[in-house]
Order: structure tokens, then sequence, then C-alpha cells
């Protein structure tokens, strides 16, 4: 049986059609859906195909008006298909970029950053203001003989000052040095003056542990031999380095003794309304220099000794030594 179809109605299907497709290629969001809406348009047994057979009722001169709409149409799907293909694709990608975007400057969650202890960096700056003034770092062993760390620095072997040090004696007559003094005498032996040497180090001394005192600490000595230096040269570079480290303090020098030095000084600056001592020093004692084969007719000199933990302490209003040595970081963490 032969139905019956007019022109009209083939091109009203085909106008319906149109924007039906138009919509549902729109919607689709996608890249399987838009194959689908491919085949289910283009294919075989797909809706075009349908209207194309249909088409073979008309009349035979009405079939090319239907034939060219419809190859239109196909041509217009086809396009409408890419199009939407395209951007459904970058869509998708700039949506996958944007989810594994890494910002690598974003700081680490939970991960704990260290930094240095503030014993450290109070030494270091110590240690920077004297290289400042054009003063070299020497450093030497922790391990000494007595020759270093006493004999050569005018300390008889009965002089009570051997036993005012409390010192750590090790086997084989080596000792854990009391002060980095002797590292400046091992200096003088290698290097002819002029010198200008700061010899920061860790130091020993048989000391009961208290809120000031602790059997290890820190020094920076400071040495300077050279021809014509007198005591206003230690005065003038005391004052530069502590004026450089607490600002605009009052400052005292007291007369002291120390065998190494003659003559001795000790120097204490006005901090919180109280007189703190924070050094000693003098002018290098001649025998000193002869044990070094030094001329002290023709070479004079200066030396200083300070501790680091006092200058920490101060600096950073801790009243304890012993905070410096027990690793709390809830303590450290503040510095
Ligand atoms: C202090 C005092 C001082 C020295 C250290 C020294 C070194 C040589 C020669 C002469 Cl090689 N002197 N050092 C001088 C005076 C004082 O330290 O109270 N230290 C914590």
């Amino acid at each position: 049986m032969r139905e019956v179809i007019s022109l009209k109605e083939l091109i009203d299907q085909l106008e319906l059609l149109e924007s039906d497709v138009a919509r549902e290629i729109e919607s689709a969001t996608e890249t399987e859906a838009l194959e689908k809406l491919r085949v289910n348009l283009l294919g075989k047994k797909g809706r075009l195909s349908a209207v194309l057979g249909a088409m073979g009722k008309l009349p035979g001169n009405e079939r090319p008006l239907v034939g060219q709409r419809a190859n239109l149409l196909k041509d217009q799907f086809q396009k409408l298909l890419e199009e939407r293909l395209q951007t459904v694709k970058s869509e998708a990608l700039a949506d996958l970029l944007e989810a594994e975007t890494i910002d690598v400057t974003t700081p680490p969650i939970g991960i704990p950053s260290g930094h240095r202890h503030p014993l450290i960096t109070t030494k270091e700056h110590i240690v920077d203001l004297f290289c400042g003034l054009g003063y070299a770092v020497a450093e030497g062993p922790e391990i000494e003989t007595d020759h270093y760390n006493f004999s050569a620095l005018n300390i008889p072997e009965d002089h009570p000052a051997r036993d005012m040090q409390d010192t750590f004696y090790l086997e084989g007559n080596l000792l854990l040095r009391t002060h980095t003094s002797p590292v400046q005498i091992r200096y003088l032996e290698e290097n002819p003056p002029p010198v200008r040497i700061v010899a920061p180090g860790r130091v020993y001394r048989r000391d009961a542990v208290d809120a000031t005192h602790s059997p290890v600490f820190h020094q920076v000595e400071v040495l300077a031999i050279d021809e014509g230096l007198d005591f206003s040269h230690l005065r003038g570079t005391v004052m530069a380095f502590l004026k450089a480290f607490f600002g605009d303090l009052p400052v005292r020098f007291r007369a002291s003794y120390f065998p190494f030095t003659e003559p001795s000084v000790e120097v204490d600056v006005q901090w919180r309304g109280r007189w703190l001592e924070v050094m000693g020093c003098g002018m290098v004692d001649p025998a000193v220099l002869e044990g070094l084969n030094l001329d002290p007719d023709r070479w004079s000199g200066f030396a200083a000794g300070l501790g680091v933990e006092r200058f920490c302490m101060v600096r950073h209003g801790i009243d304890d030594i012993r905070r410096l040595y027990t690793s709390d970081l809830r303590f450290l963490e503040q510095f």
C-alpha cells in the first residue's frame, strides 16, 4: 500500500528537525552524547534518512527540492556537531586544568620549619661586629694541652688560677679548654703580627649547673697585636663593640686581674637600671709575648674575652642559662 505524503509535510518535517536538532546539539555536554546524536541524525537508520526515504513517495519533480534541503541540513548538522564537539572538548580540558592546577608558592601545611638557636645567632652577631672592624675569625681544638691552655698564657703550674678555672682533665696530660685563648696562642705561632683575630668557640669548666652557670658554654675572645697599641685602642674597640651590640648604654671599666693581661679590667654596662658585668679585657702581658718570641719592646696588644650566653640572655631577656640547653621547642620557637 502506497502511503500518500505531500511535499509540504516533508518540508515541515525537515524544518521541525532543524529546530529540534539545533537545540539538542546545543544542550549536549559530553562527547559520548554528541556521538549518539550524530548516529541518531545522520546514521543509516537516522532521522534524516527517514525523511529521505519518504522522499521516494513524492512525485519525481518535487524530489530535488526535498533532496537539496535535506543535503543542506546534513551539512548544517555536521557543522553544528563538529563545533559543539570542539566546545565540549575545550571546556572539559579547561575543567581538568582548573582541577589539577598546583600553586607551587603555597606554604606547606604541617611541616615545621626550623631556625638557628639564639645562642648561635648571638655568637655570629658578635663575630660579625668584629669582622666589621677588620678582625679575622680563628678556630682551634676543644681538647688542649696544659701548655696552650695555661702555661703559654702566663698561668704557672702552682698558680691558683688553675684551681679557679676548675678544669676537666683528660688522660694523657690533655684537658678540655677552659677558654678560647689557646686558639690565639696557636694562631700567633703560625702568623707573625700585626694580628687582629676573633676566636669564638665552646669552652668547658667544672661548674655546678645553676641559673647562671653551665659546664659547657661559649666564649668569644678578641686579640690585636701590633706596634704602638695602647690602652686607648682597647678602650675604643670595646666601646665601639658594646655600642654596636647594646646601643647607647652607660659603660664602666673596673680594675681587675688576669694572669695574661696587665693592666686588666672588667667591663660593666648599665642595663635596665643595673650594672651587668659583660666582659674582661686588658693589655697582653709582656710575659705572654715573650713566650711567643715576640719582643715586648716592639709589639704590644690588647685582648678581651666574653661569654656568649650572658650576651644572649641580656639581648633576649632570658633569666636562666639552662633554658639555652634544654631544647624545649615551646621556648626555642620564640626566637
Ligand atoms: C673573661 C676575660 C679575657 C683574654 C681573655 C687573652 C688571650 C691572649 C692573651 C691575653 Cl692570647 N689575653 N684573653 C684577656 C683578658 C680577658 O677574658 O672574662 N672571659 C670570659
